[in-house]
């Protein structure tokens, strides 16, 4: 499989600035202080090349950055987001522990691009080791005069700054993140002002995702047309797919956008146990959930997992199995999303809490007839009424549970117990 993200880093090669100059590291930065190219040149290849956000909304990266105002004065910032935290996404980490100056390098093209002098890399705070490592891979850069005043003897001049998070999944959102970064409660901000033109410190900003940043340097070596040649038309390049659950080899495996789902699912060894597929959620927690026919019949890019009603998401693949209660697996999620709502927005907090209430009681056997009426009554009345997308992540989940899998709600109402028989589902979490 082709790859330029992770692949064979979990082998003999190593993460520091050598093993990376080694790879043909840093390359991309040098050719476009070397050649001249101007800041528009930069962002016409990124557009070419049709890059889609990897942290979860999709959005085009070259027109993200065509956002950025262009006026020289007063400060503009350019932040990553590595607060990963969602269920079932674990690739930025892996990204940030075996690449990290593929991130960092992308950074500095993305401040040289968009005319910005300081950059901040927000690392989810359950994973300190890794933000150490971090602080550790900016030293190397800094110390090559990769980053810091006048870049390898131009005027071109670049500080990138790591700020770790506490856990809170709510700082993934970017205006919380940038409220973090700002010393303050991680809450989100209205949306508009976006912070293309009101971001960190009141200033312009843009902010992308942690493989978004390493997928640059490839882009710039490589030109855009092999990036999108990777991948298939409005979904260019390779992805990491983040695989778990019932899988025998759950990981992060970088595949090209268009890989068909049932090529994943066998380069991860399969369904375990020889047990039949039931669902999969394909991007991440807060995508709807399919049913395993669906999905088996999609390709793994941002269109074909849309056009089949989900979200290819962060690329989070949660495998589930026909040992799996679907009630008690949403009921889990539910919890999530309630204890992570950060309280500003009336639906949210309530409703992620009803939410969770309601599946609570119908997995304990003590779910009403008019039970799942109301959850979809819920679920509706939180989605496109709140401030940050945390409420519809909530909400979908739900909405998507019970439409695919109905009967096994109603059968946990009518029986007080599941469906699923509960030697099958001790079977399944071993
Ligand atoms: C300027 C406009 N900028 C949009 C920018 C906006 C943002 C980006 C996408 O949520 C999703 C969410 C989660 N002028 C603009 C503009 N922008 N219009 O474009 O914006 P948006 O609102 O579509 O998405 P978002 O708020 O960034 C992200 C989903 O991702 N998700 C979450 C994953 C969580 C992780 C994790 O823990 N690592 O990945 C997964 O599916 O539900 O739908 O930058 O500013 N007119
Ligand atoms: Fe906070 Fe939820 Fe409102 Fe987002 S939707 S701002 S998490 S209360």
């Amino acid at each position: 499989m082709s790859g330029f993200l992770l692949e064979g880093l979990d082998g003999d090669q190593g993460w520091h600035l050598a093993d990376y100059v080694r790879r043909g590291g840093y390359r991309a930065l040098k050719k476009i202080l070397a050649e001249k190219l101007t800041p528009e040149a930069v962002i016409a290849e990124v557009k070419a090349s049709s890059l889609r956000g990897r942290g979860g909304a999709g959005f085009p990266t070259g027109l993200k950055w065509s956002f950025m105002p262009r006026q020289t004065d007063g400060a503009k910032y350019v932040c990553c987001n590595s607060d990963e935290g969602e269920p079932g996404t674990f690739k930025d980490r892996d990204l940030l522990r075996y690449n990290p100056h593929a991130v960092i390098e992308g950074l500095i093209i993305a401040g040289y691009a968009m005319g910005c002098e300081r950059g901040y890399n927000y690392i989810h705070g359950e994973i300190f080791e890794i933000y150490e490592r971090f602080e550790e891979a900016l030293a190397e850069a800094r110390a090559e005069n990769l980053l810091g005043a006048s870049i390898l003897g131009t005027d071109f001049s670049f500080e990138l700054f790591a700020h770790h998070g506490y856990g809170a999944y709510i700082c993934g959102e970017e205006t919380a993140l940038l409220e973090s970064i700002e010393g303050k409660k991680g809450q989100p901000r209205f949306k508009p002002p976006f912070p293309a033109s009101v971001g960190l410190f009141g200033r312009p900003t843009t902010i992308n995702n942690t493989e978004t940043f390493a997928s640059i340097p490839y882009i710039i070596n490589e030109g855009a047309e092999a990036f999108l040649n990777l991948g298939k038309p409005n979904n260019g390049g390779t992805k990491l797919f983040s695989i778990s659950g019932h899988v025998s080899k759950p990981g992060n495996y970088e595949l090209p956008l268009g890989t068909p789902f049932p090529e994943l699912l066998e380069l991860a060894g399969g369904v375990r146990g020889g047990r039949r597929l039931k669902a999969v959620i394909p991007g991440g927690s807060s995508s709807p959930v399919l049913p395993a026919e669906i999905m088996m019949g999609c390709t793994l890019d941002y269109d074909s997992i849309a056009k089949a009603g989900s979200m290819l998401g962060s690329g989070a693949v949660i495998v589930m199995d026909e040992s799996t209660c679907m009630v008690k697996a949403l009921e889990r999620l539910s919890r999530f999303y309630h204890e992570e709502s950060c309280g500003q927005c009336t639906p949210c907090r309530e409703g992620t809490g009803w939410l969770y209430r309601v599946l609570h009681r119908i997995e304990n056997g003590e779910g009403r007839p008019e039970d799942l009426d109301l959850l979809d009554s819920v679920a509706e009345n939180i989605m496109g009424r709140t401030i940050c997308a945390l409420g519809d992540a909530a909400a979908m989940p739900v909405r998507s549970f019970i439409k695919h899998f109905r009967s096994e709600f109603e059968y946990h109402v009518e029986h007080k117990r599941c469906l699923v028989p509960l030697e099958l589902q001790r079977e399944g979490s071993k």
